[in-house]
């Protein structure tokens, strides 16, 4: 379990050829498109009734409507177990205390006298929010969904999620009580790529919505990547992964138990630790055989730390540690070092940053107010996790008089010449009084 990989004694090879020495899955999304194109096109054209069809085949369940009915959303809030519920609000609080704080503020420039440019921030009118129900139904990923759309000021919002046959062809209870909760009304039983296209194209009593977000497998992420353009989507997730950088202070107890937390979701997670310290290393293989045997999902877990998307990377020190991290990217990255705050301030690319012994993944996952919807599969090197940024649109309004105008003629003169687009200086220079 955990293969080594020891990078210690030479230089580090560059970024992408070390990134490459890296544990990590590769996950094939083409492979999968020529299952969810023709899904995708029937849901588009014969809409509700193919969506019934393929809820039928998929998740063996025949639902006539496949909008869940207000009732069923009081019944499983009124249902909730109190101390869930008391958990849930609490995450609700904290990630709208954090979020709260993402809110724009519209900017305006003035350029010159005259001439103003203003970055108007306005909030995708309606999207729709994909729940995984799979492995794990995913209850508090409706929370990291719904609170940035609705502090971004999103007027219509949708949510999908699986139908489970144990639950009478609804989503998990649990996903319903968060919907619930939140505030939200319109949800659909439906899951998997038929979900992404439902929300694509509409069907049924769903209207088309402007953007999808949220995790899924490589279904809902094959049919994100098909629907893409036609509407917006947050990212192509791909399984979750965790990487640790850690020294010899970091407890091993922790370290082999944060591997583990993020291996539970899929046999294709991804666990990393990045390490200096042979010692620590040899302690968490000790330490993650009895913890896997100890967990109810020890099979997937199993999987998921044999495969060859997670290892032990052995470093000379801290800094060739962050070389490898930032190389990586990981979706989450743990620093668990002496001065773990200064170290975590020099890591450029993971998606969140989880600092010192008291910081666990899982504290993310749930309630520290982060978002837990993050960039995977090295993405972090160039986009973010979820926010209410994710849900507005920066909209510049330009408004020159025509004093100002008159004053950059002779520049979009010469721009549109060296472009050879004369048109582009005529629109201004017929604005001139002679
Ligand atoms: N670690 C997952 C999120 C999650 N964990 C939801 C538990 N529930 C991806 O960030
Ligand atoms: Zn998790």
């Amino acid at each position: 379990m955990l293969a080594r990989i020891d990078l210690r004694g030479s230089a580090l090879p560059g970024t992408r050829e070390l990134a490459g020495l890296l544990p990590r899955a590769a996950t094939d999304i083409d492979s999968v498109l020529a299952t969810v194109r023709p899904l995708c096109e029937d849901v588009r054209i014969r809409g509700a009734q193919a969506v019934r069809e393929i809820t039928a085949r998929l998740d063996g369940v025949d639902n006539e409507d496949f909008a869940v009915p207000q009732e069923a959303l009081d019944r499983a809030l009124a249902e909730c177990d109190p101390t869930l519920r008391a958990a849930l609000e609490e995450a609700i609080a904290r990630v709208q205390k954090v979020h709260g704080d993402q809110r724009r503020t519209d900017v305006t420039t003035e350029v010159v006298p005259g001439g103003t440019v203003t970055e108007r921030w306005v909030p995708v009118r309606r999207v729709g929010l994909y729940v995984p129900g799979g492995l794990a139904p995913l209850l508090s990923s409706v929370v990291m969904n719904v609170v940035p759309a609705q502090i971004a000021g999103v007027e219509s919002i949708a949510v999908a999620s699986p139908p489970q046959r144990d639950h009478g062809g609804l989503p998990d209870p649990g996903v319903l009580a968060a919907c619930a909760l939140l505030g939200i009304t319109e949800v659909y039983a439906v899951g998997g790529a038929q979900a992404v296209a439902v929300f694509g194209y509409g069907a049924g009593s769903c209207e088309p919505v402007d953007m999808v977000t949220g995790p899924g497998n490589v279904y809902v992420t094959a049919a994100k990547r098909l629907l893409r353009g036609l509407i917006g989507i947050d990212s192509e997730a791909g399984p979750t992964e965790v990487a640790i950088l850690a020294d010899d202070t970091a407890d091993p107890a922790h370290v082999a138990a944060d591997l583990i937390s993020q291996a539970e979701h899929d046999p294709l997670a991804g666990a990393v630790l990045v390490t200096d310290s042979e010692a620590l290393a040899d302690a968490v293989l000790e330490l993650v055989p009895g913890q896997v045997t100890a967990t109810k999902h020890s099979d997937r877990i199993t999987t998921a730390l044999v495969g060859s998307q997670s290892g032990i990377v052995l470093v000379d020190d801290v800094d060739a540690g962050l070389r490898v991290v930032d190389a990586y990217a990981a979706e989450h990255l743990e620093i668990q070092t002496r001065d773990a705050r200064a170290v975590a301030a020099r890591v450029r690319n993971a998606g969140a940053i989880f600092v010192g012994a008291w910081s666990p993944v899982s504290l993310g996952d749930y309630i520290a107010g982060s978002n837990h919807v993050l960039p995977t599969g090295g993405c972090a090197r160039f986009s973010s996790g979820l926010s209410v940024q994710s849900f507005l649109r920066g909209i510049h309004v330009i408004e020159y008089d025509e004093q100002a105008l008159a004053g950059v003629a002779g520049h979009i003169d010469a721009l549109a010449g060296a472009e050879d687009l004369p048109g582009h200086a005529a629109a201004v220079r017929i604005r001139q009084r002679p």
